[in-house]
């Protein structure tokens, strides 16, 4: 009787031990999950699938002047603007800006109403070397390449007066059609937050551009920007002005001219780059 007791006992031990066995895991995983709380406001792998940034993964547009690829990007993945009809000047109408780490990617719109282009006479040239009667269209990138509000300059045209460097191109290079851009870069050599054509010459920036008469895209290396001693931040900023004859005639972002803004003079366009 003692023996069977005894028996009764130990499996009596048994079951308390198999009773506990769950009661010690759930304990342990409890702890488990209190070790895993500070990984779950991690932002890559422990984070539910609904939130990771892979919802939007980056991707390379095309420069081939269709401009379905833009329409096709998510919300909230790139900035853009419209110009203001009553700014001093109005011509360029809409730019979207989208960045990867690869390549900044532009599109612009301007009204061709404002914007005039003519090879003019091949055989009458200027003292230039140009031809008599060509009408130019000139287009500049200004880029705030490393974000800070405190480099750069070109109050002129924008009010955060920021601006590191300066494409400067043309849409219609040959004087008759859109073709594409292959600007020179220049950095700013102004004072600090400063106005005037204040710029040195940097080399060239590799590019690409496509469009029709009113309607652009372009790309820009940042990996030649960064070669060039400006790699583009996390956040930068941008502007844009289409010329006629080396005069402004479109700037974005841009304003109506007020009583607070008599020169209509805005910031540049804040872009996040997509990672
Ligand atoms: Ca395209
Ligand atoms: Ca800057």
């Amino acid at each position: 009787m003692k023996k069977l007791m005894t028996i009764l006992a130990m499996f009596a031990m048994v079951g308390f031990v198999s009773c506990q066995k769950p009661a010690d895991n759930s304990k342990k995983n409890d702890e488990q999950k209190e070790e895993q709380k500070p990984d779950d406001q991690k932002p890559d792998d422990q984070k539910p699938d609904d939130q990771k940034p892979d919802d939007n993964p980056p991707v390379e547009l095309t420069i081939d002047g269709s401009f379905e690829d833009w329409a096709g990007l998510a919300k909230g993945t790139y900035s853009q603007t419209y110009g203001d009809e009553e700014a001093t000047h109005p011509a360029l109408t809409h730019c979207k800006v989208y960045a990867t780490a690869e390549k900044i990617f532009v599109y612009v719109e301007w009204d061709v109403e404002q914007v005039s282009h003519d090879p003019g006479d091949p055989n009458d040239l200027d003292e230039w070397g140009d031809p008599k009667g060509k009408e130019s269209v000139p287009f500049h990138c200004y880029i705030n390449t490393d974000g800070d509000t405190a480099t750069g300059g070109f109050s002129d045209q924008y009010a955060d007066a920021s601006i590191d460097v300066l494409l400067e191109g043309f849409i219609y290079p040959d004087g008759a059609n859109v073709g594409s851009y292959a600007p020179g870069a220049f950095a700013w050599n102004g004072d600090p937050n400063g106005s005037g054509w204040a710029w040195a010459e940097l080399g060239d920036v590799t590019c690409e551009g496509a469009g029709v008469d009113g309607k652009y895209e372009l790309s820009i290396s940042c990996a030649d920007l960064k070669g060039l001693g400006f790699p583009v931040a996390d956040v930068f900023s941008i502007g844009f002005d289409i010329q006629q004859n080396w005069d402004s005639v479109g700037v974005l972002p841009n304003a109506a001219p007020s009583e607070d803004n008599a020169s209509g003079v805005v910031n540049s366009l804040s872009v996040t780059v997509q990672k």
